[in-house]
C-alpha cells in the first residue's frame, strides 16, 4: 500500500494542465467521492495495525499534495490568461469614459459666443487685484460697505491687495490701456466673503460687458440686452428693466426675465413675483471714464454684469448653487453639449 501511495504521489507531481477543465477533471479523479484518495481510505481498513499510523499519515500528505497542485495549476492558468491580453498589442484598447463639459463652462461659452457675434472682444485679467481697479476707479467711496472685511477677501491684512469681487477690474485695465471705441466682455471668477448656502457662494463666475464710443446711448444698451436674452433663452422669454443703483453707472437698471420654473405664475424661486433678476447694467458714470483717462465730454458708454451661475440656474433649473462646485460625477454627466 505504501508503495502504491508513492506511485500516486509521483503521478500528481508530474501532472500539468492548460485549462480549468483539465484541472477540474484532475480534482474529480483524485478528490471526488469515488476518487483515488477515497479508494485509499477504503483500503485503509485492511492495513495491518502496525502500519496504520504511517499509512494514514501518507494518505493525508497525498491528499494535501493534490490540493496544493490544484491551487498552483489554477494560479498558473489565470496568470497565463492575463498575460495573453496584456501582450496582444493588436487588441483594441479599453473604451475611454468620455467626460462632459461643466455646466458653468457651457453657459460661459454660450454667453461669449452670443456677444462675439455682435463684435465684443474677450478680455481677461488678474484674480488678485488692488483697491484701485476693484473699487476706487469704479467710483466706490472710500467708506463703501463692499470694501468691508465681511464682504471682500483681503490678502495678508493688506487693504490694497484683495481678491476681485467683480470682473469690472478687468475692464478698468482695458480702459486704461486702450483708447475707445471699446467693446469687450470679461468672463471670470470672482470672490466674496460670504457664508456658503444654496443661494450664495464665496466663489462664483461673472461676465461683464463694456461698450464705449461716441454717442452710445441707453437705447443701445437696451437693445443689446434684449438681443442677448432672446439668444440665450429664446424669443418667447419675457423681459423687463427696473431702475437700480450701482456706484459705477448712472442711470442704472436691472434686467429680469420671466421665471422659467413657474412660467411667470409665481413660485418660491421667484418669490411669487413671476420674475427673476439676471443682470445689472447702466450707463458708465462719467467719473469712471475720467478715472481711466477717457474724456467723458467726448465719449459715453454702457456696461452690464451677470452671474453665470444664475443664468445656468435658469437654463437648467438647478436651484442649489453648491452643486456647481462639488464636482459630483452624477451631477456633471447630465450636461452633454456641443460647447
Ligand atoms: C451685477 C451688476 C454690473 C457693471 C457691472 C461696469 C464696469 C465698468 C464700468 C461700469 Cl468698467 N460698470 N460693470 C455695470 C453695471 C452692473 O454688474 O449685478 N453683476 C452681477
Amino acid at each position: 500500500m505504501l508503495h502504491n501511495i508513492e506511485r500516486i504521489l509521483e503521478e500528481v507531481r508530474r501532472f500539468s494542465a492548460d485549462s480549468r477543465e483539465e484541472i477540474e477533471q484532475f480534482r474529480i479523479k483524485y478528490l471526488g467521492k469515488k476518487g483515488v484518495i477515497s479508494g485509499l481510505f477504503n483500503e485503509f481498513r485492511h492495513v495491518p495495525a502496525a502500519e496504520k499510523k504511517i499509512t494514514g499519515q501518507k494518505i493525508n500528505a497525498l491528499k494535501q499534495s493534490v490540493s496544493d497542485r490544484i491551487d498552483a495549476l489554477l494560479e498558473q492558468v489565470a496568470s497565463e490568461a492575463s498575460a495573453d491580453i496584456a501582450t496582444d498589442l493588436t487588441l483594441p484598447g479599453p473604451p475611454l469614459q468620455l467626460g462632459s463639459r461643466h455646466p458653468i463652462s457651457i453657459i460661459r461659452n454660450q454667453i461669449i459666443e452670443i456677444f462675439s457675434r455682435i463684435g465684443f472682444t474677450i478680455s481677461e485679467g488678474p484674480e488678485i487685484e488692488d483697491d484701485w481697479h476693484v473699487f476706487t476707479a469704479l467710483n466706490f467711496p472710500p467708506e463703501h460697505p463692499a470694501k468691508d472685511m465681511q464682504d471682500t477677501f483681503f490678502i495678508d491684512k493688506d487693504p490694497d491687495i484683495l481678491l476681485r469681487t467683480q470682473t469690472s477690474s478687468v475692464q478698468v485695465r482695458v480702459m486704461e490701456n486702450q483708447p475707445p471705441p471699446i467693446r469687450t466682455i470679461s468672463p471670470g471668477r470672482v470672490f466674496r466673503n460670504e457664508a456658503v448656502s444654496a443661494r450664495a457662494h464665496c466663489i462664483f463666475h461673472q461676465v461683464e460687458g463694456l461698450y464705449i464710443d461716441e454717442h452710445v446711448s441707453f437705447a443701445d444698451l437696451k437693445q443689446t440686452l434684449l438681443y442677448f436674452a432672446f439668444e440665450m433663452f429664446g424669443t418667447e422669454i419675457g423681459t423687463r428693466l427696473r431702475p437700480s443703483y450701482f456706484p459705477f453707472t448712472e442711470p442704472s437698471a436691472e434686467m429680469d426675465v420671466r421665471c422659467q420654473l413657474c412660467g411667470g405664475k409665481g413660485c418660491n424661486v421667484c418669490k411669487y413675483t413671476g420674475w427673476l433678476e439676471i443682470l445689472g447694467c447702466g450707463m458708465v458714470d462719467p467719473h469712471v471714464l475720467e478715472f481711466s483717462g477717457i474724456d467723458p465730454e467726448k465719449y459715453t458708454g454702457y456696461a452690464f454684469g451677470m452671474g453665470i451661475e444664475r443664468v445656468a440656474m435658469l437654463k437648467y433649473q438647478v436651484r442649489d448653487l453648491r452643486l456647481y462646485f462639488e464636482n459630483d460625477i452624477r451631477f456633471l454627466e447630465q450636461f452633454r453639449s456641443a460647447y
